[in-house]
């Protein structure tokens, strides 16, 4: 039996509460020093975790100098969100161990997986096996990681992914609608998801207000994940916002 890591079960011992805000940090867009002051808002405005990754990231040494910082800053977990090899750095506390359910290249399935394995546990990093499943148009995640098209509202198909994922053994499930989605995905597609997974199910691409944050998690989201929105400057009242909103939702039975 493999033991759950330190990072997972702070994680499943906040979502006893309600669902948790995970802040997302982009080192291609505020990367190094950026990060840390940013982290340090976030941390203040009650987000529970810090993701660092991004779709278009080649630079480990950015990544390193952006972890650096943020740990620096913050006593939050910091937990990688990888695209790719680059996204890997020793610096981190886990790492979202994760498979792009959807992609039709088996590059983003299993084969940088498989080559990024030996340095995950080289450098002693918590693994946090996730399902990953882009939909709609997705953005530069979907371009990137060559996801098939799966339109937004085909909650029954996202729903057999999901479930699919939690058969396969992974620890979360991720919907995903791309960096700066127009429209998140939709409360009614979550809550299909919700009635077929007993996984924590992370939701984000396009949320951007508490109301936005709230909707997800009373559809059964459980981490609430925003980058662009915390991007954009006022950190500390955005977040602090969505952190109020899911304080709010009540946890289903169970769960
Ligand atoms: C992207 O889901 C995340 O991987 C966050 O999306 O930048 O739209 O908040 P936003």
């Amino acid at each position: 039996m493999v033991e759950l890591g330190r990072v997972e079960r702070y994680l499943l011992e906040g979502l006893r509460r309600h669902p948790l805000h995970l802040t997302l940090v982009d080192p291609e867009k505020t990367g190094g020093r950026k990060a840390g002051e940013l982290c340090r808002r976030a941390e203040r405005a009650g987000t529970s975790a810090i993701m660092v990754g991004g779709s278009t990231v080649c630079s480990t040494a950015l990544v390193d100098e952006t972890v650096r910082a943020i740990k620096k800053e913050v006593e939050l977990p910091v937990i990688l969100f990888p695209n790719n090899l680059s996204g890997i750095s020793r610096y981190a506390d886990a790492i979202f161990f994760m498979s792009l359910l959807n992609s039709s290249n088996p590059y983003f399935l299993i084969d940088a997986q498989a080559l990024g394995a030996p340095l995950v546990r080289e450098y002693g990093l918590e693994v946090l096996p996730m399902g990953y499943l882009i939909l709609g148009p997705g953005g530069t995640a979907g371009f990137v990681g060559q996801a098939r098209h799966l339109p937004l509202e085909k909650a029954e198909l996202a729903a057999a992914y999901a479930l699919a994922a939690q058969y396969l053994g992974m620890h979360f499930v991720y919907l995903e609608a791309g960096s700066g989605a127009s429209a998140p995905v939709p409360p009614q597609t979550i809550s299909a998801v919700r009635r077929c997974v007993d996984l924590p199910l992370i939701v984000g691409g396009g949320i951007r207000t508490g109301e936005d944050a709230g909707r997800a998690a009373r559809a059964g989201a459980d981490l609430v994940v925003t980058g662009t929105v915390v991007e954009e400057g006022r950190a500390e009242e955005k977040i602090g916002e969505m952190v109020e909103a899911l304080r709010k939702v009540r946890r289903g039975k169970g769960r």
